[in-house]
């Protein structure tokens, strides 16, 4: 038996979606066909033939149900309709069946931590202590010997992922209701199986409906460790984070498998990601393990959290080795267990070429580098609508260009603190913000970049004039073209989905270093991630300069030890 035979046999390295490359669209900023300046279901339907292009296997798209839109559509009011601002219904039966027709299979956001404020659930929770749906959301009365409303009577001194308490003050009936997320998102209370029942039937609904799957907004936070209590260390604002009381809580796997049973069992062809932040790898080796029946894969936050200093509007340089070993450690303690989720780059995040890479005079040989390093990981890459593109951040100079309720409710607690400095706020918005990530696909360099006919809702990154699908698609040396090779590759290669993986300098600061072996075949992967000439200073230098070169970003040279360019990447292969 040859050594991939003995792979395969492994039931769960069936699965579809190790070989698979996920592109996340988020809906209101890819393409827009009416004209209003927000993206739309059409949109995306003509824009079908570009991703085939690309050659992905998955389509997701963050949140288009019905939503006040407070959160970007991650305040739900409706699960079971869309959104007016993105078409009908029946616009989304016609993208399923025409991503469908082109092999492309379609992924829905489920966010079920938390519904908007204006969801009927929630309507009717609040309106008295006795409703029926009281329970379904988590209630507590003000905190004993305080007045409502006061500081400091909130039920326990969390601080909210947007800023200030975790708790609202309800006047109907005077007592807090839990919003980890904004006060326009009540958490769900999971404890509660009428909850529980009620979002199985609404997947068990989309699912019939001919999608593929879920990603499950902050899965791993609607276990809660109960009673609800205070977090330990306040910071300046009163404020601690609650996190070890609601990140992978006491019922959460309970909660995964009941869901598995109620939803997935027996579904052939789903696929499933949990995002999650504070996933462990101890944690999501059970999250992923097909013998758990819980859920395909997990996004973690490890290696997003390394340049982050008190929060994510700190940004700090990167130290190289952190990541390598970061990604190292995901690699390892998944294999043969679990499967990883690949990404550098999502909706929440600034664009990984100017956070990573060096987006001013080696922008697209650090976009193909970066693109490198991941697709050539075990693992599901996950590829964000403009990454394939080189996009870059925004230049954002002033407070009100901010968009996003996460930076503008960080700006207005900023405002209250001692030594408040305007400058050095913008600064770290513009750097760590998630509108960078938001603004306005760049299809071709006319003035609005081809997103819409009308004012578009966050602007154009100027440099759309240059970066842009039209450009990229007509250049063969894009990062466009270069990520359709890695997609391909990952198609053809069984070593790159299935192979072992070992990294290689740890110590190195600039060069990141990795081999990937499979049967009597092995891969090395390269990346210089600095603007010098870097050496590889690995024993077999010599032998692997002479191996068969699967892909890089600059032109092939002889080359008897490794001597890398500015941000070049090489992917060689060899037998042993
Ligand atoms: O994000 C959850 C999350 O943990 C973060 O990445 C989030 O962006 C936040 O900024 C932490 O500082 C998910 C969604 O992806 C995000 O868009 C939503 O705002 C959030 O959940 C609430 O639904």
């Amino acid at each position: 038996m040859t050594m991939l035979q003995a792979h395969t046999s492994v039931s769960s390295q069936d699965a579809w979606w190790k070989s698979a490359v996920v592109y996340q669209v988020y809906p209101r900023s890819f393409a827009d066909a009416n004209g209003d300046g927000m993206g739309d279901v059409q949109g995306i339907i003509s824009k079908l033939d570009y991703l085939a292009q690309l050659g992905i296997d998955v389509l997701w798209l963050s949140p288009i149900f019905t939503s006040p839109q407070d959160d970007n559509g991650y305040d739900i009011s409706d699960y079971q309709d869309i959104d007016p601002m993105f078409g009908t219904m029946a616009d989304v039966d016609e993208l399923i069946a025409q991503a469908h027709q082109r092999g492309i299979k379609i992924v829905m956001d489920l966010v079920v931590n938390h519904t908007s404020d204006e969801h009927p659930w929630f309507i009717e929770s609040r309106s008295s202590k006795d409703n029926p749906k009281r329970d379904w959301y988590w209630w507590r009365p003000v905190r004993e010997g305080k007045t409502a409303g006061e500081p400091g009577a909130e039920p326990t001194n969390w601080r909210s992922f947007f800023s200030g308490s975790v708790w609202e003050l309800d006047e109907t009936t005077g007592e807090y209701y839990l919003h980890l997320f904004s006060k326009k998102q009540p958490d769900l209370n999971w404890e509660n199986p009428e909850v529980r029942a009620a979002v199985y039937e609404m997947m068990n609904w989309w699912l019939d409906r001919g999608i593929d799957g879920f990603r499950m907004d902050v899965i791993n936070l609607i276990s809660k460790v109960l009673p609800l209590r205070d977090a330990d260390i306040g910071g300046p604002d009163g404020f601690a984070p609650g996190f070890q009381f609601v990140m992978n809580g006491p019922r959460i796997h309970e909660f995964l498998k009941e869901m598995y049973e109620e939803v997935f069992a027996g579904r052939d062809r789903v696929i499933t990601v949990g995002e999650m932040p504070g996933a462990t790898t101890d944690e999501a080796r059970r999250y992923t393990n097909p013998g758990e029946s819980e859920l395909d894969m997990v996004f973690q936050f490890d290696h997003m959290s390394l340049d982050r200093g008190l929060d994510r509007f700190h940004i700090l340089d990167l130290d190289l080795r952190a990541l390598k070993a970061t990604l190292a450690h995901w690699q390892t303690e998944l294999h043969g267990i679990g499967w990883n989720s690949l990404y550098w780059n999502n909706h929440d995040q600034p664009r990984a070429v100017s956070r990573f890479g060096n987006d001013r005079e080696y922008r697209v040989e650090s976009a193909k580098l970066l693109g490198t390093i991941l697709h050539m990981l075990q693992g599901t890459p996950y590829v964000y609508q403009g990454e394939e593109l080189g996009m870059t951040n925004y230049p954002f100079v002033s407070l009100d260009e901010f968009e996003d309720i996460e930076s503008v409710n960080y700006a207005k607690a900023a405002a209250q603190q001692p030594g408040y400095d305007e400058a050095a706020l913008i600064l770290a918005l513009a750097a760590g913000g998630r509108d960078n990530a938001r603004t306005p696909v760049q299809w071709d360099g006319t003035p609005q970049a081809g997103f819409t006919s009308g004012t578009p809702w966050l602007p154009v990154n100027p440099n759309a004039g240059t970066i842009n699908a039209e450009a990229a698609v007509a250049n063969s040396d894009s990062v466009f073209h270069y990520y359709r090779k890695l997609i391909d590759l990952r198609h053809t290669m069984p070593i790159i989905v299935y192979g072992d993986f070992e990294l290689l300098l740890e110590e190195d600061e600039r060069v990141f270093a990795y081999t990937r072996s499979y049967g009597n075949e092995q891969l090395l992967v390269l990346g210089n991630f600095s603007d010098d000439v870097t050496a590889v200073d690995i024993p077999d230098a010599g032998v692997w300069s002479a191996a068969e070169l699967v892909i890089g970003n600059y032109p092939p040279v002889t080359d008897a030890g490794l001597h890398l360019q500015p941000w070049e990447t090489r992917v060689y292969r060899r037998s042993v």
